[in-house]
């Protein structure tokens, strides 16, 4: 048995995704002559030969990968690949070394001839290269030449936080009915930011107010989201409107954040009984009055809107009787307009009259006092 050097054998080592090329240097070779060997001691020695071969490929060039920011300019030193790679700097103009990429993937570095170092030579945007993936790997070649070499080196691009959480819509729009009870929940847009991690949206912020308060909330996917929740009951009456500032935040140093508007309407519901202009009308009537004479004008006034705040007028519990008649069968009422008329002259013998019960559209009416 004999040990034989050899030289410039291609060595191929692959590891965590990153693999180097490159002509090995010298490696010694279990190598038999001359005489048979045992199966066992051949074995042995096959096994010897794999060990030193992956140990070579390992430490002589070993996986080189770089972590740097993306948006960097263009000359930025991302570090010295050449001391990295134990290369010879003097000799990298003569081995003509020179960066290449994978496939069509556009060069984001280049090499220093001089120095080793390897460069920023295209501005990089993570977020257009590797969207919303964890971890931003680029794939690079240094090749070099006689002889020839070549290693692939990682490009590892860092998110920076350059993006602000956006909302979809600028103006989110809410029609609640003023019933709605304390606790109700209205679920809002969630915010977006291209950024990752915690440069993405980690909180949202509600303007003060009066009516709600905010809930965050978040998702299998740690996607933040808020709520509405109604936290002092609505009152058309009072406010018909309400708008809130909804704020998103992310993580960043500093922080970045990104804001909606929420236009709440607020529906009317029939909580407002129509409401007289006085109390208590008081009529004076000459007992000879002809018939249809205005006895009095009446008006209610309904704070709801639409049909809830429309006003008709009738009368009701007009049964006390006056001089052997009841009081309903004197006076009429004019459900649109409120205008009571004498029905009959007060000096005319009473006879009983139907006259219709009061209501109003909605709730309950008001009763009005003669
Ligand atoms: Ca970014
Ligand atoms: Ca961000
Ligand atoms: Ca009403
Ligand atoms: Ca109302």
């Amino acid at each position: 048995m004999q040990f034989l050097i050899l030289t410039h054998s291609v060595a191929v080592h692959l590891q965590n995704n990153v693999s180097s090329i490159h002509v090995s240097p010298p490696r010694l070779l279990c190598h038999t002559q001359g005489f048979k060997l045992l199966s066992l001691f051949r074995v042995a020695c096959e096994m010897f030969d794999l060990l030193f071969f992956v140990l070579v490929a390992h430490t002589a060039y070993g996986d080189v990968s770089y972590s740097f920011p993306e948006e960097m300019k263009r000359g930025f030193v991302i570090g010295n690949i050449a001391k990295d790679l134990g290369l010879d700097v003097n000799r990298l103009s003569s081995r003509k070394a020179r960066i290449d990429t994978e496939g069509n993937r556009k060069q984001y570095c280049d090499i220093n001839l001089n120095t080793g170092e390897l460069i920023v030579a295209e501005r990089i945007d993570r977020e257009g290269l590797c969207g919303k993936k964890a971890s931003c790997v680029v794939n690079h070649e240094l090749v070099l030449e006689s002889p020839l070499e070549l290693h692939r080196f990682i490009l590892n691009i860092e998110d920076i936080n350059d993006n602000s959480p956006q909302f979809t819509e600028s103006v989110v729009k809410f029609e609640i009915r003023e019933s709605a009870v304390k606790g109700s929940r209205y679920l809002l847009d969630e915010a977006h930011d291209a950024d990752i991690a915690r440069n993405s949206v980690q909180s949202y912020t509600l303007q003060d107010n009066e009516h709600f308060i905010l809930n965050v909330l978040t998702r299998e996917n740690g996607r933040k989201y808020g709520e509405l929740v109604l936290n002092k009951e609505l009152d058309r009456e009072q406010q018909k409107e309400v708008t809130l500032i909804l704020t998103a935040v992310d993580g960043g140093t500093p922080p970045r954040s990104g804001t909606v508007a929420i236009h709440v309407s607020v529906l009317d519901a029939n909580d407002n009984a129509p409401v007289f202009s006085q109390a208590v009308y008081k009529v004076s009537l000459p007992e000879n009055s002809p018939l249809d004479t205005v006895v009095v004008t009446v008006s209610a006034t309904d704070a709801d809107e639409g049909q809830n705040g429309e006003v008709t007028y009738a009368f009701s519990h007009l049964s006390e009787i006056v001089r052997g008649a009841p009081m309903s069968s004197f006076l009429s009422i004019n459900g649109d307009t409120g205008v009571i008329h004498a029905v009959r002259s007060h000096s005319q013998r009473v006879s009983s009259s139907k006259l219709r019960r009061g209501g109003g559209r909605g709730n309950s009416p008001q009763h009005l006092q003669l």
